[in-house]
């Protein structure tokens, strides 16, 4: 027998233990095992019944997707299922942690499943892109009926013990050891049998024969899984089992199981499965890097970010001092706050004596002083260089010694701030996205000085507020925003050559995108990007196109004045197309002589997409990302890239990078230096390589 499953006896029972440490993946080992130690146990004359459990912190989370896109290599994990369902003798699974996946589908092969109160079940392969693919949407509908079976199955979402057993999906809570109270049920059982098997239940699935649900659930789906093909998937399954005898079901279900794997969106999402894994993982900052102990927290500045920033603190329990210049401006901010929440409270997502705990967390001070026993200072004021120098030559003078001090900074030079401090080594760039409180994602910005525990502090802090954070290096934006600088360009470009905002905004949310180029200049605030615009031309560098100017001076800020590229109704957020923008537009165009032309929809996506890869792959050669899968992880979480494809790098990728490099070339013909190929991408599509295969190298 394999060393991943052992079987050992306690009194009449058998003991099978999966031990494949860190989740019990059902790898091939593991598989084999199993049939392994079922036989065994079934051979052992002293074991009357047999337990099925999982070792370390875990039942099984499934199948071992590292092992995806290979042939699998038997035994098939349904013939492993079937194996212990037809077993001989009474199999109790006992599960704590989690069973997901294959191991819930392992789980519903046995005829009785015992959990800790703890535990959660589920089937979350749709997250992945897949459906479950040994026997979970044939057996689950059979113990829940269809609708349940539907809702696990096309959401992913894990079910707590308590409520899978009041759904009928486990037979007892047990208290205590998991395999103590598995051992406990099991010795009650009769030997002789029978041993109740999930697929011989057909009352509860056979009422769900012809009804409506599957039906509306697919049209559900077309709303709110636009775009993905698993979920209507996991509908067609699902209704196989109510409408076809089992193995029949079982033949459907692998089929559309084998359809989905073959789709490039579960390939996407199994890559963002372990791109987000990886980003935790940095060269030189292993994980055992002791981080600095974050117990109390300061922002500077309660404008949009700042009070954001201050309510992610307050979110996770750290108490947080927020500090503003003038009485009025703390007291809009703390304003802005207490409506933030009560808008959750009003959704019913979080209670009255919750928000009220949050607020206390949060002290409101106009003194510097008040900032001394920070651990964590995050600075939000105005994005100015000089303003930002100021304040931290201020904040120099009153953190106490090992503060980390943090900019938010979303475009300025980490290291010119750090400068002006006695203690570079504790400045770090903490890049938060508007809305604070609700974006996932924060760039880490490591200056050149940066110490490596206040790295690890900052990452560690990042994730305990809720945060994906990803490291990045100190560039003018970073990686998120330097890449946004090319793709708001061909945005603008596009428009001066013949297409409308709304056009460039629709095609790229019909491929995907949350939100278009435009909808988002109106909500990131046309003053921001046109200060951006200024500084970077003051300093020489390509900086957008002049419709931001004529934007500018006609006021138009964006959502918050109610126009921008866009005219906003009041109180609306929909952005509704102008014709004062387009008249602009005309007019923009006849003064540079511009024949407007048709544009594709093709080209646009083409064009802003590309202009994300070339720049990524820039900012990937030069270091400001650690791989190419932290690039797709910013996309997802920073930007609204849809995760069905993968991010920026991986659809690059997808597509193949010589058509890629081929497709920027001819826009390098047209249009010139803006699309010089970056280097890394001519090399990897010369020798047939993709950013996947340079990360690995790495
Ligand atoms: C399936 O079952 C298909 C079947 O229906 C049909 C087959 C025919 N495989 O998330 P963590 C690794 S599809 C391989 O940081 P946590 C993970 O990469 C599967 N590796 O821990 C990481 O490695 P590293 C359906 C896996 O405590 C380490 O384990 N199941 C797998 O925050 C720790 O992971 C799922 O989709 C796996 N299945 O969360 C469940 N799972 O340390 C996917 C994890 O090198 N897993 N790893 O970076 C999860 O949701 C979470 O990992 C879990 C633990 C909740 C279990």
């Amino acid at each position: 027998m394999t060393q991943v499953v052992q079987y050992s006896r306690r009194g009449a029972v058998g003991v099978i233990l999966v031990e494949n440490p860190p989740v019990n993946a059902l790898s091939q080992a593991v598989r084999q095992g199993l049939l392994d130690a079922l036989r065994q146990g079934l051979e052992d004359d002293g074991a009357r019944a047999l337990v099925l459990a999982g070792g370390g912190r875990t039942f099984i989370a499934g199948a071992d997707i590292a092992e995806f896109g290979r042939p699998l290599a038997a035994p098939d994990l349904n013939d492993v299922i079937a194996a212990f369902e037809d077993a001989a003798k009474p199999v109790v699974a006992a599960i704590h942690g989690t069973a997901l996946g294959g191991g819930l589908e392992v789980a519903l092969g046995c005829h009785y499943r015992v959990a800790v109160a703890k535990a959660m079940v589920g089937l979350p392969e749709v997250k992945l892109g897949i459906l479950p693919g040994a026997g979970g949407t044939q057996r689950l509908p059979r113990l829940v009926g269809a609708h349940v079976a539907l809702t696990m199955i096309t959401s992913g979402e894990f079910v707590p013990a308590p409520k899978a057993h009041e759904l009928g999906i486990l037979d007892a809570i047990v208290e205590g050891d998991p395999v103590d109270g598995a051992v406990r049920f099991a010795e009650a059982l009769d030997p002789a049998g029978p041993h109740p098997r999930v697929r011989d239940r057909a009352e509860r699935i056979a009422a769900d024969r012809g009804s409506a649900v599957f039906d509306e659930k697919r049209r559900a789906l077309e709303k709110t899984a636009r775009g993905l093909f698993a979920p209507q998937r996991c509908v067609d399954a699902v209704q196989a089992a109510a409408e076809l005898p089992f193995e029949e079901g079982l033949k459907r279900e692998r089929e559309l199981f084998g359809q989905c794997m073959a789709h490039p969106q579960s390939k996407a999402l199994i890559h963002v499965f372990f791109a987000e894994r990886a980003i935790g993982k940095i060269p030189d900052v292993p994980a055992d890097t002791p981080a600095r102990p974050v117990a109390t927290a300061a922002v500077l500045g309660a404008g949009t970010m700042g009070g954001g920033i201050a309510m992610n603190f307050a979110n996770a329990g750290i108490p947080v001092t927020l500090l503003e210049t003038s009485q009025e401006a703390l007291d809009r901010g703390l304003a802005t706050i207490a409506r933030n929440y009560a808008g959750t409270v009003a959704k019913g997502r979080l209670t009255q004596a919750e928000m009220e705990r949050r607020l206390s967390l949060i002290t409101p001070t106009l003194d510097m002083a008040a900032l001394a026993e920070a651990d964590m200072v995050v600075e939000a004021v105005f994005e100015d260089m000089a303003v930002k120098q100021d304040v931290f030559r201020r904040l120099d003078a009153v953190a106490k010694p090992g503060a980390v001090l943090a900019t938010n900074t979303s475009t300025l030079d980490i290291d010119a701030i750090a400068a002006v401090t006695s203690r570079p080594a504790d400045v770090i760039g903490m890049h938060f996205f508007s809305p604070a409180n609700v974006m996932k994602l924060l760039e880490v910005v490591r200056g050149s000085a940066t110490a490596k525990d206040v790295i690890a502090t900052a990452m560690q802090t990042g994730r305990k507020i809720g945060k994906v954070s990803v490291l990045v290096g100190n560039c003018d934006g970073f990686v998120g925003n330097r890449m946004l600088m090319p793709y708001s360009r061909q945005a603008e470009l596009l428009v001066e050559e013949g297409a409308w905002p709304e056009q460039v905004d629709k095609a790229l949310q019909d491929w995907g995108m949350a939100m278009g180029p435009f909808a988002m200049g109106d909500l990131a605030g046309v003053d921001v990007t046109w200060r951006i615009r200024q500084r970077r031309l003051a300093e020489g560098k390509a900086a957008g196109s002049p419709l931001t100017d004529r934007l500018y001076l006609m006021e138009r800020y964006g959502q918050k004045t109610g126009a921008g590229w866009y005219r906003y109704e009041a109180g609306s957020r929909t952005p509704l197309p102008d014709d004062a923008v387009k008249r602009m537009i005309e007019n923009h165009r006849e003064t540079h002589q511009i024949r407007p032309r048709a544009i594709s929809d093709e080209e646009i996506v083409k064009r802003m997409i590309y202009a994300l890869v070339n720049e990524g792959a820039k900012a990937l050669e030069e270091g400001m990302a650690l791989r190419a899968s932290d690039i797709d992880v910013i996309y997802l979480y920073g930007y609204g890239f849809p995760a069905w494809r993968g991010g920026p790098m991986h659809y690059a990728d997808s597509v193949g990078l010589p058509a890629v490099l081929a497709d920027i070339r001819a826009f390098q013909q047209h249009s010139g230096a803006e699309w010089t190929p970056a280097p890394l991408l001519e090399r990897l599509a010369a020798e047939g390589g993709s950013f996947a295969a340079h990360d690995r190298r790495r």
